[in-house]
């Protein structure tokens, strides 16, 4: 059956809303992509694209190409609109959805009966509902989903929370089973139906209000996992056992399966997203409470082994392999390895050689700290005597142990373990 989805507008452009805008555009199906950066919109107009992700630039090359895929500061009038902007949080951890309330905005004027609009972005519960309201405070003309079921729906909306994961997008886009929920059930079908112009995974229809919190739940299930595998990590220190050894072995048991601790956990979702359970109920989530509390103390706790080793070896030349906030990607939001190397900075005579493969240049965080710089990962291990792994890129594999001979080294990987 041809889909009767023939043009589409994909408002952000990032690491979602691109992939999503060229695999809609591979299919033959007309895209715009809108974005507020305009660096963004000239760089995939040409072609090219601002972010690493595998064979994502060939991808986006082509349905430029083709003339399938467009990039633009502005809407246009189309059959669906599909919403993924950042949804970050605020200093007190409330969520920040003045990114959603701007799309509202932006794509009110343009909208017309029969349109659909899918939220991808991560929310708080009540959210899907609250576009509706907001695009009907700006067209009184059409009628919107939560206006009640008496009179006929102009305008279907509807969440269905992206799931990819970084390195792996063009792949999990396609196969991953999609939730989606709509604000009515006529709302879940229609989005489904534009699902169906790519996705192979299964399409699960519910409301709007559970596909939000299913997706809020799926990363607090993994930060909460996290947190235990930390807290692990924490006990095996204070008691003098390896936790690697811990985790391997406790894992040989047929329903157990430890999750990786790390220096933190970093990344735009699972750092943020439990945020929005807790704000919304906090009554109620003393659990994930807990487990975002526990991952946003490791930094600390690897900034004192570092400066215990430094003292204790009496040296003043750390190095820290890896920024971003997981192996070999170049994404380095809400990274804990940014902010290992930030409070390290913090201490006057320590010097750190930072190795990232994945970035040309520090981020602003660091790039005026006058005692870090980025060097090679040979210059960095010839000048440091504290090495730190803070990232298991696959590029630190090849490192010689021989080279790490009379070096005290924090894994905090357990990559060379
Ligand atoms: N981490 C650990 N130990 C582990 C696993 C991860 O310390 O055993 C750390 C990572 O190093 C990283 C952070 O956790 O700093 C998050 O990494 P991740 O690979 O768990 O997740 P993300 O943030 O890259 O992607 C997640 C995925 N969600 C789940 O796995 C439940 C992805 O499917 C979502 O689409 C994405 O969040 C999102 O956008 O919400």
């Amino acid at each position: 059956m041809a889909s009767s989805y023939k043009k589409i507008v994909v408002m952000g452009l990032g690491y979602v809303g691109l992939p999503t805008a060229a695999v809609l555009a591979s299919r033959g199906v007309d895209v715009l992509g809108v974005d507020i950066n305009t660096k963004t919109i000239e760089l995939i107009n040409k072609g090219k694209i601002h972010i690493e992700e595998p064979d994502l630039d060939v991808l986006v090359q082509g349905a430029v190409k083709s003339g399938h895929l467009r990039a633009a500061s502005a809407p246009e009038k189309a059959d669906a609109f599909i919403v993924s902007v950042p949804t970050p949080f605020k200093e007190n951890h409330e969520p920040d959805l003045a990114a959603i309330e701007e799309v509202a905005k932006a794509i009110a004027p343009v909208l017309q009966k029969g349109n659909v609009v899918v939220l991808e972005s991560t929310v708080p519960v009540g959210t899907t509902n609250q576009l509706s309201q907001w695009l009907a405070a700006l067209r009184d003309d059409l009628v919107f989903p939560h206006q009640g079921a008496d009179k006929p729906i102009d305008v279907h909306i509807a969440h269905s929370p992206e799931r990819v994961l970084p390195g792996r997008v063009l792949v999990e886009i396609v196969d991953n089973d999609r939730v989606v929920g709509g604000l009515t059930p006529v709302c879940s079908e229609k989005a489904a139906e534009l699902y169906k112009v790519f996705v192979q995974g299964e399409c699960h229809l519910t409301n709007a209000w559970t596909a939000e919190l299913v997706k809020l739940s799926e990363n607090a299930y993994r930060d909460v996992n996290i947190a235990f595998a930390n807290e692990l990590s924490n006990v095996s220190d204070a008691l003098g056992v390896n936790v690697w050894d811990v985790v391997r072995l406790a894992n040989r048991h047929p329903r157990v399966n430890i999750l990786n601790p790390g220096p933190g956990v970093g990344g735009h979702c699972i750092a943020v997203d439990p945020w929005f359970i807790v704000s919304s109920a906090p009554e109620q989530s003393e659990l994930i409470r807990t487990a975002r509390l526990i991952n946003d103390a490791k930094p600390k706790s690897v900034v004192q082994k570092i400066k215990d080793a430094a003292k204790s070896l009496k040296t003043s030349n750390v190095a820290c392999l890896g920024l971003s906030y997981k192996a070999d990607i170049d994404d380095l939001r809400e990274s804990p390895a940014v902010e290992i190397v930030r409070l390290l900075a913090d201490e006057k005579d320590l010097n750190c050689h930072v190795v990232e493969p994945h970035v040309d240049v520090l981020p602003p965080e660091l790039e005026n700290l006058s005692n870090v710089k980025l060097q090679s990962l040979e210059g960095a291990l010839k000048e440091a005597r504290v090495i730190v792994l803070l990232v298991d890129h696959a590029a630190f594999r090849a490192v010689d142990q021989k080279q790490l001979e009379e070096k005290t080294v924090i894994d905090t990987r357990g990559f060379w373990s």
